[in-house]
Protein backbone atom coordinates (compact mmCIF):
# COMPACT_ATOMS: atom_id res chain seq x y z
CA UNK A 1 0.00 0.00 0.00
CA UNK A 2 3.16 2.44 0.49
CA UNK A 3 4.62 1.45 -2.25
CA UNK A 4 1.66 2.45 -4.46
CA UNK A 5 0.79 5.61 -3.04
CA UNK A 6 4.48 6.81 -3.22
CA UNK A 7 4.70 5.96 -6.62
CA UNK A 8 3.00 8.85 -8.42
CA UNK A 9 5.52 11.34 -6.79
CA UNK A 10 8.16 9.47 -7.29
CA UNK A 11 7.12 9.42 -10.86
CA UNK A 12 6.15 13.10 -11.41
CA UNK A 13 10.16 13.75 -9.20
CA UNK A 14 11.91 11.20 -12.00
CA UNK A 15 10.34 13.03 -14.76
CA UNK A 16 11.36 16.38 -13.33
CA UNK A 17 14.60 15.48 -12.58
CA UNK A 18 15.07 14.45 -16.45
CA UNK A 19 13.75 17.14 -17.55
CA UNK A 20 15.77 19.63 -15.31
CA UNK A 21 18.76 17.24 -16.31
CA UNK A 22 18.37 17.91 -19.84
CA UNK A 23 17.35 21.82 -19.53
CA UNK A 24 20.58 22.21 -17.33
CA UNK A 25 23.02 20.69 -20.15
CA UNK A 26 21.48 22.53 -22.83
CA UNK A 27 21.96 25.66 -20.98
CA UNK A 28 25.57 24.89 -19.95
CA UNK A 29 26.36 24.15 -23.38
CA UNK A 30 25.70 27.54 -24.00
CA UNK A 31 22.75 28.36 -25.48
CA UNK A 32 21.88 32.01 -25.29
CA UNK A 33 22.47 32.61 -22.00
CA UNK A 34 23.12 36.63 -22.97
CA UNK A 35 19.50 36.90 -23.84
CA UNK A 36 18.56 35.80 -20.73
CA UNK A 37 21.07 38.05 -18.09
CA UNK A 38 20.04 40.88 -20.09
CA UNK A 39 16.52 39.72 -19.30
CA UNK A 40 16.74 39.39 -15.32
CA UNK A 41 19.43 42.23 -14.67
CA UNK A 42 22.64 39.71 -15.15
CA UNK A 43 21.48 37.90 -12.07
CA UNK A 44 23.63 40.35 -9.78
CA UNK A 45 26.60 40.18 -12.18
CA UNK A 46 27.89 43.93 -12.90
CA UNK A 47 27.27 42.60 -16.86
CA UNK A 48 28.96 40.40 -19.43
CA UNK A 49 32.07 41.94 -18.93
CA UNK A 50 35.03 43.20 -21.33
CA UNK A 51 36.87 39.95 -22.23
CA UNK A 52 36.57 36.88 -23.81
CA UNK A 53 37.13 35.08 -20.21
CA UNK A 54 34.73 37.09 -18.51
CA UNK A 55 32.02 36.19 -21.25
CA UNK A 56 32.72 32.51 -20.30
CA UNK A 57 32.25 33.55 -16.50
CA UNK A 58 29.32 35.15 -17.36
CA UNK A 59 27.52 32.16 -18.84
CA UNK A 60 28.47 29.77 -16.63
CA UNK A 61 26.80 32.45 -14.05
CA UNK A 62 23.72 33.13 -15.77
CA UNK A 63 23.37 28.94 -16.44
CA UNK A 64 24.09 28.13 -12.91
CA UNK A 65 21.14 30.88 -11.69
CA UNK A 66 18.77 29.22 -14.27
CA UNK A 67 19.45 25.67 -13.16
CA UNK A 68 19.07 26.73 -9.39
CA UNK A 69 15.63 28.57 -10.29
CA UNK A 70 14.73 25.11 -12.37
CA UNK A 71 15.54 22.90 -9.27
CA UNK A 72 13.58 25.90 -7.39
CA UNK A 73 10.43 26.17 -9.07
CA UNK A 74 10.23 22.46 -8.76
CA UNK A 75 10.59 22.21 -5.21
CA UNK A 76 8.67 24.97 -3.94
CA UNK A 77 5.93 23.34 -6.31
CA UNK A 78 6.45 20.25 -4.56
CA UNK A 79 5.87 21.59 -1.35
CA UNK A 80 2.78 23.62 -2.09
CA UNK A 81 1.18 20.53 -3.80
CA UNK A 82 2.58 18.63 -0.67
CA UNK A 83 0.98 21.19 1.63
CA UNK A 84 -2.69 21.48 -0.56
CA UNK A 85 -2.99 17.40 -1.43
CA UNK A 86 -2.03 16.38 1.86
CA UNK A 87 -3.60 18.63 4.35
CA UNK A 88 -5.13 17.21 7.05
CA UNK A 89 -8.75 15.76 6.71
CA UNK A 90 -9.22 14.68 9.89
CA UNK A 91 -7.63 12.05 13.05
CA UNK A 92 -6.71 9.35 11.17
CA UNK A 93 -2.55 8.44 11.13
CA UNK A 94 -2.05 9.21 6.66
CA UNK A 95 -0.13 6.19 4.92
CA UNK A 96 3.65 6.53 6.56
CA UNK A 97 6.36 6.09 3.91
CA UNK A 98 8.99 6.49 5.47
CA UNK A 99 12.36 3.72 5.15
CA UNK A 100 11.14 3.55 1.09
CA UNK A 101 14.57 3.06 -0.75
CA UNK A 102 14.04 3.84 -3.75
CA UNK A 103 13.05 7.72 -2.69
CA UNK A 104 16.25 6.96 -0.24
CA UNK A 105 18.80 7.03 -3.44
CA UNK A 106 16.50 9.70 -5.58
CA UNK A 107 17.49 11.92 -2.95
CA UNK A 108 21.51 11.20 -2.55
CA UNK A 109 22.02 10.59 -6.48
CA UNK A 110 20.04 13.74 -7.66
CA UNK A 111 22.22 16.65 -5.55
CA UNK A 112 24.90 14.38 -6.40
CA UNK A 113 24.63 14.73 -10.19
CA UNK A 114 23.76 18.92 -9.67
CA UNK A 115 27.26 19.14 -7.90
CA UNK A 116 28.98 16.54 -10.45
CA UNK A 117 27.38 18.62 -13.38
CA UNK A 118 28.00 22.53 -11.51
CA UNK A 119 31.67 21.00 -11.13
CA UNK A 120 32.63 19.52 -14.72
CA UNK A 121 31.12 23.47 -16.15
CA UNK A 122 33.26 25.54 -13.43
CA UNK A 123 36.50 23.27 -14.08
CA UNK A 124 36.48 23.94 -17.69
CA UNK A 125 35.80 27.66 -17.37
CA UNK A 126 38.31 27.99 -15.02
CA UNK A 127 40.94 26.20 -16.53
CA UNK A 128 40.06 28.47 -19.59
CA UNK A 129 40.24 31.63 -17.59
CA UNK A 130 43.45 30.26 -16.22
CA UNK A 131 45.51 29.33 -18.77
CA UNK A 132 48.18 31.29 -19.93
CA UNK A 133 49.59 31.43 -23.24
CA UNK A 134 52.60 30.69 -24.48
CA UNK A 135 53.41 33.83 -26.41
CA UNK A 136 51.15 36.72 -24.98
CA UNK A 137 51.05 39.87 -27.41
CA UNK A 138 51.53 42.35 -24.57
CA UNK A 139 53.26 41.62 -21.06
CA UNK A 140 52.05 44.09 -18.42
CA UNK A 141 53.73 44.19 -14.71
CA UNK A 142 51.32 45.17 -12.06
CA UNK A 143 53.29 46.48 -8.93
CA UNK A 144 50.96 46.99 -6.09
CA UNK A 145 52.09 49.15 -2.97
CA UNK A 146 50.40 50.98 0.05
CA UNK A 147 48.74 52.34 -1.50
CA UNK A 148 48.48 52.95 -5.33
CA UNK A 149 49.64 51.08 -8.21
CA UNK A 150 52.52 51.09 -11.08
CA UNK A 151 52.01 49.25 -14.18
CA UNK A 152 55.34 48.27 -16.14
CA UNK A 153 54.99 47.61 -20.30
CA UNK A 154 57.56 44.42 -20.58
CA UNK A 155 59.44 43.37 -23.35
CA UNK A 156 58.69 39.54 -22.23
CA UNK A 157 57.28 36.91 -19.47
CA UNK A 158 58.85 36.58 -16.40
CA UNK A 159 60.86 38.50 -13.34
CA UNK A 160 64.22 38.70 -16.06
CA UNK A 161 62.27 40.54 -18.80
CA UNK A 162 63.08 44.63 -19.23
CA UNK A 163 60.16 47.21 -18.49
CA UNK A 164 60.22 49.44 -21.43
CA UNK A 165 57.57 51.81 -20.43
CA UNK A 166 56.12 52.61 -16.81
CA UNK A 167 52.78 54.80 -15.25
CA UNK A 168 53.38 54.82 -11.41
CA UNK A 169 49.98 56.03 -9.31
CA UNK A 170 50.21 58.84 -7.09
CA UNK A 171 47.99 60.58 -4.11
CA UNK A 172 46.83 63.29 -7.19
CA UNK A 173 46.82 61.14 -10.13
CA UNK A 174 44.51 58.15 -10.55
CA UNK A 175 47.17 55.60 -12.65
CA UNK A 176 45.65 54.62 -16.03
CA UNK A 177 46.51 50.94 -17.20
CA UNK A 178 46.36 51.20 -21.06
CA UNK A 179 45.43 48.00 -22.52
CA UNK A 180 44.86 47.10 -26.53
CA UNK A 181 41.54 45.00 -27.64
CA UNK A 182 41.94 42.33 -29.75
CA UNK A 183 45.28 41.06 -27.99
CA UNK A 184 46.22 38.65 -25.33
CA UNK A 185 47.37 40.17 -22.74
CA UNK A 186 49.39 38.59 -19.71
CA UNK A 187 49.21 40.34 -16.42
CA UNK A 188 51.92 39.73 -14.10
CA UNK A 189 51.25 40.59 -10.41
CA UNK A 190 54.24 41.34 -8.08
CA UNK A 191 53.60 43.52 -4.63
CA UNK A 192 56.10 45.64 -2.31
CA UNK A 193 54.61 45.15 0.95
CA UNK A 194 51.65 43.59 1.88
CA UNK A 195 48.71 41.34 -0.05
CA UNK A 196 46.69 43.64 -2.11
CA UNK A 197 44.55 42.29 -4.86
CA UNK A 198 44.01 43.78 -8.32
CA UNK A 199 40.31 44.01 -9.60
CA UNK A 200 38.42 45.34 -12.75
CA UNK A 201 35.02 44.56 -11.73
CA UNK A 202 33.96 44.96 -15.51
CA UNK A 203 36.60 41.99 -15.95
CA UNK A 204 34.58 39.90 -13.86
CA UNK A 205 37.61 38.72 -11.85
CA UNK A 206 40.33 39.53 -9.39
CA UNK A 207 43.44 37.84 -8.13
CA UNK A 208 45.65 38.77 -5.55
CA UNK A 209 48.66 40.55 -5.60
CA UNK A 210 51.79 38.86 -3.29
CA UNK A 211 54.97 40.67 -2.11
CA UNK A 212 58.07 38.63 -2.42
CA UNK A 213 58.64 35.61 -5.13
CA UNK A 214 55.41 34.75 -5.91
CA UNK A 215 54.65 36.25 -8.88
CA UNK A 216 50.79 35.58 -9.88
CA UNK A 217 49.85 35.35 -13.49
CA UNK A 218 46.69 35.55 -15.32
CA UNK A 219 45.93 36.61 -18.94
CA UNK A 220 42.99 38.69 -20.48
CA UNK A 221 41.48 39.33 -24.02
CA UNK A 222 39.75 42.59 -24.31
CA UNK A 223 37.21 42.67 -26.70
CA UNK A 224 35.09 46.07 -25.76
CA UNK A 225 37.01 49.70 -26.11
CA UNK A 226 35.94 52.00 -22.73
CA UNK A 227 37.09 53.00 -19.24
CA UNK A 228 36.30 51.29 -16.41
CA UNK A 229 37.71 51.51 -12.71
CA UNK A 230 39.37 49.00 -11.18
CA UNK A 231 40.13 48.73 -7.10
CA UNK A 232 42.52 46.75 -4.51
CA UNK A 233 40.22 44.16 -3.29
CA UNK A 234 42.03 43.24 -0.57
CA UNK A 235 42.02 44.92 2.95
CA UNK A 236 45.81 46.33 2.76
CA UNK A 237 45.69 49.09 5.32
CA UNK A 238 44.78 52.42 6.60
CA UNK A 239 44.20 54.12 2.50
CA UNK A 240 43.32 50.70 1.19
CA UNK A 241 39.59 52.55 -0.39
CA UNK A 242 42.26 54.85 -2.07
CA UNK A 243 43.80 52.41 -4.36
CA UNK A 244 42.33 52.94 -7.25
CA UNK A 245 43.34 52.71 -11.15
CA UNK A 246 41.46 52.70 -14.21
CA UNK A 247 41.56 50.43 -17.22
CA UNK A 248 41.65 52.13 -20.75
CA UNK A 249 40.79 49.37 -23.02
CA UNK A 250 41.91 50.88 -26.65
CA UNK A 251 41.90 49.68 -30.13
CA UNK A 252 45.58 48.39 -31.20
CA UNK A 253 46.87 51.38 -33.23
CA UNK A 254 45.96 53.50 -30.27
CA UNK A 255 47.84 51.06 -27.94
CA UNK A 256 50.74 50.88 -30.52
CA UNK A 257 50.81 54.88 -30.21
CA UNK A 258 50.41 55.34 -26.50
CA UNK A 259 53.46 52.44 -25.94
CA UNK A 260 55.95 54.65 -28.26
CA UNK A 261 54.71 58.06 -26.84
CA UNK A 262 55.54 56.41 -23.23
CA UNK A 263 58.76 54.81 -24.58
CA UNK A 264 59.79 58.01 -26.30
CA UNK A 265 60.09 59.69 -22.72
CA UNK A 266 56.68 61.02 -22.41
CA UNK A 267 54.15 61.01 -19.13
CA UNK A 268 50.86 59.11 -19.32
CA UNK A 269 49.00 61.78 -19.82
CA UNK A 270 50.36 63.32 -22.35
CA UNK A 271 50.13 59.80 -24.20
CA UNK A 272 46.84 59.59 -23.60
CA UNK A 273 46.43 63.10 -25.32
CA UNK A 274 48.50 61.99 -28.34
CA UNK A 275 46.16 59.12 -29.00
CA UNK A 276 42.98 61.72 -29.04
CA UNK A 277 42.14 62.36 -24.98
CA UNK A 278 42.33 65.22 -24.03
CA UNK A 279 41.49 67.80 -21.16
CA UNK A 280 39.94 66.06 -18.73
CA UNK A 281 40.05 63.16 -20.33
CA UNK A 282 43.87 62.32 -20.07
CA UNK A 283 42.88 61.95 -16.68
CA UNK A 284 40.87 59.00 -15.15
CA UNK A 285 37.12 59.53 -15.83
CA UNK A 286 35.70 56.52 -13.75
CA UNK A 287 37.17 57.77 -10.39
CA UNK A 288 38.94 60.04 -9.12
CA UNK A 289 41.90 60.72 -6.17
CA UNK A 290 40.96 60.73 -2.69
CA UNK A 291 41.46 63.48 -0.14
CA UNK A 292 44.31 61.92 1.68
CA UNK A 293 44.35 64.84 4.34
CA UNK A 294 42.16 63.56 7.27
CA UNK A 295 39.88 66.23 8.90
CA UNK A 296 38.15 66.58 11.99
CA UNK A 297 34.89 65.39 10.46
CA UNK A 298 36.40 62.20 8.97
CA UNK A 299 36.98 60.64 12.47
CA UNK A 300 34.77 58.72 14.21
CA UNK A 301 35.68 60.11 18.02
CA UNK A 302 34.21 63.10 17.07
CA UNK A 303 30.67 61.68 16.54
CA UNK A 304 31.15 59.53 19.62
CA UNK A 305 31.66 62.34 21.97
CA UNK A 306 28.40 63.95 20.48
CA UNK A 307 26.09 61.28 21.06
CA UNK A 308 27.72 60.23 23.90
CA UNK A 309 26.56 63.42 25.40
CA UNK A 310 22.93 62.81 24.86
CA UNK A 311 23.02 59.40 26.52
CA UNK A 312 20.18 59.71 29.09
CA UNK A 313 21.46 58.93 32.63
CA UNK A 314 21.20 55.10 33.25
CA UNK A 315 20.98 53.98 29.81
CA UNK A 316 24.14 52.28 30.36
CA UNK A 317 27.27 52.54 28.53
CU1 LIG B 1 45.74 47.23 -1.51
Amino acid sequence: MGVKSSARPRTVRLAGVGLGGVLLSTLLAGCSADGIGDAFGHFGFPGKGISLQSHRMYDLWIASVIAALIVGFFVWGLIFWCVIRYRKRGDELPVQTRFNMPMEVLYTVTPVLIVAVLFYYTAIVQTNVDKLSKNPDQVVEVVAFKWNWQFNYRDGVGPQARTVASTLGSSDVVPLLVLPVGEKIRIEETSRDVIHSFWVPELLFKRDVFPGNIRNAFEVTLDKEGRYVGRCAELCGTYHAFMQFELVAVSPQKFDQFLAAKKAGASTQDAMGQIGFTGAQEYAVTTQPFNTRRQNHSWNQTNAVASGASVPAGAGQ
